[in-house]
């Protein structure tokens, strides 16, 4: 992508709305744009950095078993009177009445729908286990929408729901999405911790909450900090390996982490004291098990192996999409702008051009983009005709993890400089060993 071809529009001042160092970099960054408390239009920048978030998400989701479908975004008021979900809500739902006098309500999650799909579709034991999810835009009426995408009132979420024959194997499915959710933070560069937590409107006694530390989190948790070591690294999970699943969760939820909600004095005073910590953290996901909470009232029944027709036991799992945007940021950047963890970075490496209209500059830059293209590779080209400078800080802003410099004089001996933007280190090499580079450092992603 050529940059003077593109829509960037970066804003020079500090944004005075925003309070916290994600939503000003965003709004500087050009990624969003406020249309009404809570609800943003994603700019081209920003729009690409939340794709690569959800085709994260999708593949760790689909790598677990887990099978992908799309439900609107708006639902029929009765199926929530099904489940008694209706009046519980209450301003948080946003409600709209059609022109038939129907009442509608704009999706704060799916409990019901997906039950209803469920229950018109599925009648045996046989046809379980089965964990559909999707990607979609949900709204909540929050009281007091802040901080940008961190706490909207319109906000995409992946949310899944498993269906199982018993407890045993509905816990499994919770596991299960613990795993694939721990992978998919880390591929995002991000230490989430799971921690237990209060159940609220979704209901059940099972649920964690899993929280990346940061100042400006609205969630508080209590840990043995021990438990932000942990890494999964890349090890092999089988998903229907059931012990081995369990053994990883047990590994990440043994030491000690609450929410304040569920937060226990007594057994947190038995972490030794160098390694209690009491902290603020960004919610970027939950999952819950509540048995039979939406199926016995909504009539989701199965025929089990002794032919009884018997409720599905379910669980639901959430990320929160477009706030993990807010939530990279959070974690990292610098006073210069945003660093992207190579994951999930919008483009994969910036190109400036010192000298636009030399002729030697400008065709090394040309060479470079079609070079990085040709390796599969989202390269954005600054190709305005403006001061060093001025690039150097839009690339800072921005944050691509990778730069490469092109000037005349170092073109004259064959080489551009390859930059990192999180140590600020330089190479000097030359155009193809740079190429190279950027393709061996994406490689595996
Ligand atoms: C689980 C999936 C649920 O709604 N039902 C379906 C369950 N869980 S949750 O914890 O309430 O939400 C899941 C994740 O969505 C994000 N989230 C938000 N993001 C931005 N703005 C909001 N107002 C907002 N509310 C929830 C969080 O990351 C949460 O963990």
């Amino acid at each position: 992508m050529r940059l003077s071809r593109y829509f960037l529009p970066v804003l020079k001042e500090n944004p005075a709305e925003a309070q916290i160092v994600s939503h000003r970099l965003m709004l500087r960054a050009g990624m969003i744009k406020q249309q009404a408390a809570g609800i943003y239009s994603w700019l081209p920048l920003g729009y690409r950095v939340l794709r690569r978030i959800e085709e994260i998400v999708h593949e760790e989701q689909i790598r677990a078993g887990h099978i992908p479908l799309l439900m609107p975004t708006l639902q029929p008021a009765d199926l929530w009177r099904e489940s008694g979900r209706y009046d519980d809500y209450g301003q948080e739902m946003l409600r709209i009445r059609d022109r038939h006098e129907r009442d509608l309500l704009y999706g704060p999650t799916n409990e019901e729908m997906i039950t209803d799909i469920f229950r018109a579709h599925v009648e045996s034991y046989r046809q379980l286990p089965l964990t559909l999810y999707h990607i979609q835009w949900k709204f909540r009426d929050e009281v007091r929408p802040r901080f940008g995408v961190m706490r909207g009132r319109e906000f995409l979420m992946k949310d899944g729901y498993n269906f199982d024959i018993d407890r045993d194997s509905a816990l499994h499915a919770y596991n299960r999405h613990m795993v694939s959710y721990l992978r998919t933070y880390e591929r995002m560069g991000l230490t989430a911790i799971p921690m237990r937590a209060a159940s609220g409107p979704i209901g059940g006694d099972d649920t964690h909450e899993f929280l990346v530390l940061a100042a400006t989190g609205e969630s508080e948790g209590f840990y043995d900090d021990r438990v932000t070591r942990l890494k999964l690294g890349d090890r092999q999970i089988d998903y229907d390996d059931r012990a081995q699943v369990k053994a990883v969760c047990e590994e990440f939820t043994s030491l000690y982490a609450r929410t304040d909600e569920t937060h226990d004095e007594a057994a947190f005073a038995a972490v030794p004291e160098e390694h209690r910590k009491a902290g603020r953290g960004i919610e970027v996901g939950q999952i819950f098990y509540f048995g039979t909470k939406y199926s016995e009232p909504m009539g989701a029944m199965v025929v089990n192996e002794r032919g009884e027709r018997v409720p599905v036991h379910m669980g639901s799992h959430g990320i929160g999409v477009s706030r993990l945007v807010g939530a990279i940021i959070e974690a990292s950047h610098d006073e210069k702008g945003i660093i992207w963890p190579e994951g999930v970075t919008p483009f994969h490496c910036g190109i400036v051009n010192l000298r636009q209209g030399d002729g030697a500059a400008d065709a090394a830059c040309e060479a470079l983009h079609a070079g990085l293209v040709a390796r599969g590779l989202a390269p954005l080209y600054d190709d305005r005709d403006e001061r060093a400078g001025a690039k150097f800080a839009t690339m800072d802003l921005i944050g691509l993890p990778w730069r490469i410099t092109v000037g005349p004089r170092g073109l004259a001996e064959g080489r551009v400089e390859l930059t990192s933007r999180r140590t600020g280190e330089s190479e000097a090499m030359s155009p193809e060993a740079a190429v190279d580079r950027i393709a061996q450092i994406y490689a595996d992603r």
